[in-house]
């Protein structure tokens, strides 16, 4: 089954849109943890067992495992094999480089660690998403409009008339592709989301920025107007709560935000 494929399938199996990060870092991990052979397994497959029930996607950002070297990447491998095989998997490495480059890098996410999906970056341009964008079963999802503050120093900068991100959108969707898109909205921006769903109205949005960042779901879900989206929490589901009770505590987190984004078909 293709990505898009599978997305459809598991919101519409469970009702959910919402994408769990696995942003797992062992400062703030219970401690009891820290004693087991990977503290990072252990924890992401709990958090796994407790959420996968609301969960549409995990989003694993690699940064956070490139940090500790081969035990992280191969504490991302495992987590990632964890993950029950109808629930999309994300791999945020906003990766893109020249051709042979980016081709390595699509060959290291979808071949060798089996995601459905990746975050790139469309600084470099057509080219340097070619090797991704031609993976038909898969998903590319690329940076348009980020969360962060910097997201105005290029993002917003206006071109030909018009935002910067908004070109990327435009430009992206007019380039023959095998693969699924999507697009990064941040939720931090629900007044360009409304503009964004004028002419991206199809597209598969991942909107993360909401709990720890403080996006309003009330305000994203209204500009989405119902369209396919990712809502990724990262933080406040895996870190929802401490010590022993830490499975509970995010459970309970990812029941709220599963209903709090809520699902129309
Ligand atoms: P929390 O703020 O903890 O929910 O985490 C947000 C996650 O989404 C992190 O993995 C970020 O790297 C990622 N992210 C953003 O926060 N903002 C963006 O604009 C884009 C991303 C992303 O591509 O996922």
């Amino acid at each position: 089954m293709n990505a898009i494929n599978k997305m459809n399938a598991r919101q519409l199996a469970i009702s959910s849109r919402l994408c769990i990060g696995l942003d797992t870092e062992l400062s703030k991990i219970p401690q009891y943890l820290l004693s087991d052979e990977s503290p990072i397994v252990s924890f992401n497959q709990q958090i796994i067992e407790a959420t996968s029930e609301f969960a549409s996607a995990y989003k694993i950002n690699t940064a956070f495992y490139e940090q500790y070297g081969v035990k992280g990447w191969e504490a991302l491998t495992q987590t990632i094999e964890s993950i029950p095989n109808d629930i999309i998997t994300i791999a945020d490495a906003k990766r893109a480089d020249i051709g042979n480059t980016s081709s390595a890098y699509a060959r290291a996410v979808f071949d060798d660690l089996h995601c459905d999906a990746i975050t790139v970056n469309p600084y470099m341009g057509y080219d340097s998403l070619a090797p991704f964008l031609e993976r038909e079963d898969r998903m590319v999802i690329v940076l348009a409009l980020t969360s962060n503050p910097g997201s105005s120093d290029f993002q917003r900068l206006i071109s030909q008339g018009k935002p910067i991100y908004q070109h990327v959108i435009e430009t992206v969707l007019s380039w023959k592709r095998n693969a699924s898109l999507g697009f990064v909205i941040g939720a931090t921006h629900p007044g360009e989301l409304a503009l964004i769903r004028q002419y991206a109205h199809e597209s598969v949005l991942l909107i993360p920025g909401i709990g720890a960042q403080g996006g309003d779901i009330d305000a994203i879900m209204k500009a989405n107007a119902n369209g396919p989206v990712f809502i990724n929490v990262s933080r406040g589901i895996q870190y929802a709560g401490e010590g022993e009770l830490f499975g509970e505590k995010a459970y309970e987190a990812a029941k709220y935000y599963k209903e709090r984004i809520g699902y129309d078909t």
